[in-house]
């Protein structure tokens, strides 16, 4: 069976989790540990970036495109990557501004808030973490960080994204899909960075729901939420594990 190598709220990992669930793969999941763990992920893989994968022919396969492009080529039930070449190039152009520029954009929030919210920030720590070391970095004092990385970090990014999401929010009003009619890499690479600024009910009931509030609460991002939430519901319900 197909291992999965993940930090459990990774956006990247959610994205390949989505593309496993998308073409019905059943898989594992070895969760690392950041920093001690990624020792291991280095000796297997020659980077320590997450997600990695395992095959079943003990092919090592790292970073979320790849791996989607390897999962994509699995089985035909579901093309990730559509073959009409236009289409095809609007699905890559789309998963490369989530992958970078969004993703980038949604860390740099997330950070942001999460320096900002005692629960948030334990809620985030890997559940290995014993509950005595999740008090400290709860007590901890990060009000006077909080406002030094946020003379470093650049508002503007966070504007713009907002700007594009807002947009993109009201194109879905009447689509289910980002290209075509049919569920993309596209769609998995931006639900699954959107995991960062509202998090989904797979991130687990201590999360979910939580995140930047300047994003949870902009009425105009409302219906990318929706959006994004019934791409999750129709991946991960348990008909379709
Ligand atoms: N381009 C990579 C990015 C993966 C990535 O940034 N992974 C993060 C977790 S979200 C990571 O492993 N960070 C730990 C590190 O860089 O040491 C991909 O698409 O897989």
């Amino acid at each position: 069976m197909l291992t999965l190598y993940q930090f459990r709220h990774s956006a990247f990992c959610l994205k390949v989790r989505m593309a496993l669930h998308s073409k019905k793969i059943i898989y594992k999941i070895q969760e690392v540990t950041p920093g001690i763990g990624q020792i291991e992920i280095f000796k297997i893989s020659g980077q320590k970036q997450l997600p990695v994968i395992l095959d079943e022919n003990n092919q090592i396969i790292s970073d979320s495109s790849t791996i989607c492009e390897y999962i994509d080529s699995k089985n035909n039930h579901h093309k990730l990557f559509p073959e009409e070449p236009y289409l095809l190039a609007q699905a890559k152009l789309i998963e490369d501004w989530a992958d970078t520029t969004m993703a980038s954009a949604c860390k740099n929030s997330l950070i942001n808030a999460s320096l900002e919210n005692n629960d948030l920030r334990s809620a985030l720590l890997p559940d290995e973490i014993p509950n005595s070391i999740k008090e400290i970095v709860d007590n901890l004092p990060l009000q006077n960080i909080s406002k030094i990385s946020k003379a470093f970090l650049k508002p503007k990014s966070n504007l713009e994204l907002q700007k594009i999401l807002e947009s993109l929010s009201k194109a879905l009003i009447n689509k289910k899909f980002l290209v075509n009619d049919n569920l993309s890499i596209a769609d998995i690479s931006i639900a699954a960075q959107l995991s960062l600024l509202k998090f989904p009910r797979s991130s687990g009931p201590f999360l979910e729901g939580k995140g930047c509030p300047e994003f949870i609460n902009n009425p105009y991002l409302d219906n990318l939420f929706i959006w994004r939430d019934n791409i999750e519901e129709y991946l991960f319900s348990a008909n379709n594990q």
